[in-house]
């Protein structure tokens, strides 16, 4: 085991922001596996076929980088103190601020460029969200949180606003004990779901989830999905869990909400004009609905 590496990166991604760092040795995922095949081949994944053309890379990260020997996994807080009006259309909450792809693609090279610094022969490949890695299963490996009955990942003390990102890296690490699921005789989240999306605890249809219909789906939304007041992705299953009760808040302003978007009317997110959605919107994830999108997500269940 190499104890001075592990606290050496431990100490490099707390300084970068991560709130909490978790290492797993890259072998095979089998249980996990089994089940994206099972979800795959059902037709659970709507029309990601993104995820259906990379199966074999999410179940083997040595396809991505053959010596890969560890999984670096890394929670980075994005919850804020700010809350919706109920009676205003609502973006979720990761959504508020800038696009975390950027924000925190920056802070995983600068982790990167330090741990290489370290030590030369050491080789790293990191994702957040843009990659074949499948990010939940890897952070329960890493004993980050484990998956709730929801599907996201949960850390006991701060709860599951936070964004996964993966680091892959060719040395071996101290690796950390798997997370317990928590969850127990609850199902909050579950009854909780207005669309049945949650079709069983801990699987989830894609297909019925208000977050896939208002930000993946490129055509129009089934009549029978009630979005219920979401106009950009959905957080019903995650604001009801009792692990988020606590409320922790990131420091970090880029994801505080933008006061152009922010709690306002149907009618004045309907008035934007495409020139004022592109300005408003810029370096945002809700560019990625697009106007098109933008337009029919206020459109709809009104
Ligand atoms: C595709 C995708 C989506 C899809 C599908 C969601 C899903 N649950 O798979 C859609 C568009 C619906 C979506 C929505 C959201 N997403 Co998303 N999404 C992803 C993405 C790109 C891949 C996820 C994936 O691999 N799905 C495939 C299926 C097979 O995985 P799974 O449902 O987790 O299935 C596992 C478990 O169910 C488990 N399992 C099966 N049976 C059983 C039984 C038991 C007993 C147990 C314990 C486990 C278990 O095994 C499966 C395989 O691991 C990841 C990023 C990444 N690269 O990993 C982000 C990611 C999961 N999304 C994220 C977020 C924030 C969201 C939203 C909250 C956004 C929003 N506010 O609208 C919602 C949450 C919806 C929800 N309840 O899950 C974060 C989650 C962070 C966290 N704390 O967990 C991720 C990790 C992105 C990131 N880098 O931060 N997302
Ligand atoms: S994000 Fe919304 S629609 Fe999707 S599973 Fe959670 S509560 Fe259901
Ligand atoms: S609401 Fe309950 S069942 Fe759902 S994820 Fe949270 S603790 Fe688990």
């Amino acid at each position: 085991m190499n104890t001075e590496l592990s606290d050496m990166i431990r100490k490099i991604c707390r300084e970068e922001g991560f709130f909490k760092t978790g290492f797993s040795k890259i072998d095979s995922l089998r249980n996990e596996s089994d089940y994206l095949r099972r979800w795959i081949s059902e037709g659970r994944n709507a029309d990601m076929n993104w995820i259906s053309n990379s199966a074999d890379k999410r179940e083997n990260p040595r396809l991505i980088m053959d010596d890969a020997v560890s999984m670096i996994s890394l929670a980075y807080l994005y919850d804020t103190p700010f809350e919706h009006e109920t009676d205003k259309p609502k973006i979720s909450r990761y959504a508020w601020g800038k696009d975390y792809h950027k924000i925190l693609k920056k802070k995983l090279k600068a982790a990167c460029g330090k741990i290489g610094v370290l030590d030369s022969a050491v080789k790293t490949k990191f994702y957040v969200d843009d990659g074949p890695v499948l990010e939940k299963s890897w952070a329960v490996k890493s004993g980050i949180g484990w998956q709730g009955k929801h599907t996201n990942v949960i850390e006991p003390e701060c709860g599951s606003f936070f964004f996964l990102c993966g680091i892959l890296i060719n040395k071996e690490l101290d690796y950390d004990k798997p997370a317990e699921d928590l969850c127990g005789s609850c199902s909050v989240c579950v009854a909780a779901c207005p669309t049945g999306a949650i079709y069983e605890p801990y699987k989830l249809d894609a297909n019925l989830c208000i977050s896939y219909q208002t930000i993946e789906n490129r055509g129009e939304i089934p009549s029978f999905i009630e979005t219920d007041g979401w106009i950009f992705g959905c957080d019903i299953c995650q604001d009801v869990c009792p692990y988020n009760r606590k409320k922790f808040f990131t420091d970090d302003k880029s994801f505080f909400p933008n006061p152009a978007h922010f709690n306002k009317s149907r009618e004045e997110l309907s008035s934007f004009t495409e020139e004022q959605f592109n300005t408003v919107f810029s370096g945002t994830p809700v560019k990625r609905t697009k106007f098109s999108g933008w337009k029919r997500n206020l459109s709809v269940n009104i």
